[in-house]
């Protein structure tokens, strides 16, 4: 019995895994599935917008202890920028790596 709830706990993070890779194209909001989020190591940092190109922020961020990342000045990827962001603003960003290993920024908004 013990074997049989290992293997359906396993299947049901393997759905989770590949929700999670097609997350790109759904729209919903992942916020506050917390067990979907363990699978999609979705990262948060906060930091001021230094420069804004098309589909592109710089960003000198803070650190980010999930990553063990020191704070640094690098582009991201954003895959719906908002028109309000500009250089100066505090933002707040939710990011995924993906399958290019590109750090895409999912969600940013200013504090
Ligand atoms: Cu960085």
């Amino acid at each position: 019995m013990k074997r049989l709830t290992l293997t359906f706990a396993l299947l049901a993070c393997f759905g989770f895994a590949q929700a999670a890779s097609h997350e790109h194209e759904m729209k919903h909001d992942m916020s506050g599935h917390d067990m979907l989020g363990m699978h999609t190591a979705m990262h948060q940092g906060m930091g001021i917008v230094k420069a804004v190109k098309p589909g592109k922020v710089q960003i000198a961020h803070e650190p980010i202890p999930s990553l063990e990342w020191p704070s640094m000045t690098m582009w991201f990827s954003v895959k719906d920028m908002p028109h309000d962001i500009k250089a100066g603003d505090k933002v707040h960003f939710e990011m995924m790596q993906g399958n290019k290993k590109q750090w895409m920024i999912e969600k940013i908004e200013k504090k």
